[in-house]
């Protein structure tokens, strides 16, 4: 089964889908693989590996190779520009960051990684990935007009610009680390124009009760990665956060 297809068919039938973030910068490729099978024992439905700065390279490949002895989990890269490619992964977001300044990020780093997609062989899922206030670092790296906390309208108009232009995913990312998660308000008026169109929400979400919200207000899927690096028990907090979001 194709990993779209696996996420489509978990959040459709389980509940909102837990997606685990490893960035390769944070650890050793041999403590990424074990926060990857803690999380995994936890319930995490996929691992998404990549980041802003320094995740690419021989760090990715190898991250993702320690990963793969470690967990059968699909493998999803979310890479901060051209570098974050790897045929090491299962998946690939490919994403456009719409509310960028810098058109890198809006079609030239997705123009220069998409022949190693395609000679890889990896499968790529289109997504809109839009950045909100605090935004943190991946707002500063990818020069985003941030999406003010409190004007949830203006997600809406960015997420069906890329619903019209196709794309399946849209990720609605408060920044890795954010104080608080983007508004319960703001999730619930991009999935009501999204329809059956995937919501992924991160950014800032740190236990259950968050996810539940997130989950509640319409998020599809959610993502943590902070509190699993932060983490002593990765299971357990996987489990947590799980729970709160399964049917
Ligand atoms: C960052 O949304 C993700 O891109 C995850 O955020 O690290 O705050 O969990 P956290």
């Amino acid at each position: 089964m194709q990993v779209e297809e696996y996420l489509d068919k978990i959040a459709e039938s389980e509940g909102t889908v837990h997606l685990t973030l490893i960035d390769p910068a944070s650890q050793t490729p041999d403590q990424a693989a074990e926060i990857a099978h803690a999380a995994a024992l936890g319930g995490t439905d996929a691992i998404m590996v990549g980041g802003s700065t320094g995740a690419g390279g021989v760090l990715l490949d190898q991250t993702l190779l320690k990963i793969k002895e470690k967990t059968d989990k699909p493998t999803i890269l979310f890479p901060g520009n051209a570098s974050g490619v790897s045929k090491h992964a299962d998946a690939i977001f490919f994403m456009s960051l719409l509310n960028s300044r810098d058109i890198n990020y809006i079609t030239t780093n997705q123009a220069m990684g998409a022949p190693v997609v395609y000679k890889s062989g990896i499968e790529p899922i289109s997504m809109a990935y839009i950045i909100v206030e605090p935004g943190g670092t991946v707002g500063w790296v990818g020069d985003a007009k941030l999406i003010p906390k409190r004007k949830p309208e203006l997600a809406v108009a960015y997420a069906l610009a890329g619903k019209y232009l196709g794309m399946h995913y849209t990720y609605l990312e408060a920044g890795s680390g954010a104080d608080s998660p983007v508004t319960p308000e703001m999730i619930g008026a991009v999935k009501h124009v999204l329809g059956n169109n995937k919501l992924i929400v991160g950014g800032g979400i740190r236990d259950g009760e968050t996810a539940k919200m997130c989950a509640l207000a319409g998020a599809d899927m959610i993502v943590t990665g902070t509190i699993l690096e932060e983490s002593s028990n990765v299971t357990a907090k996987i489990e947590e956060l799980v729970s709160a979001i399964k049917k």
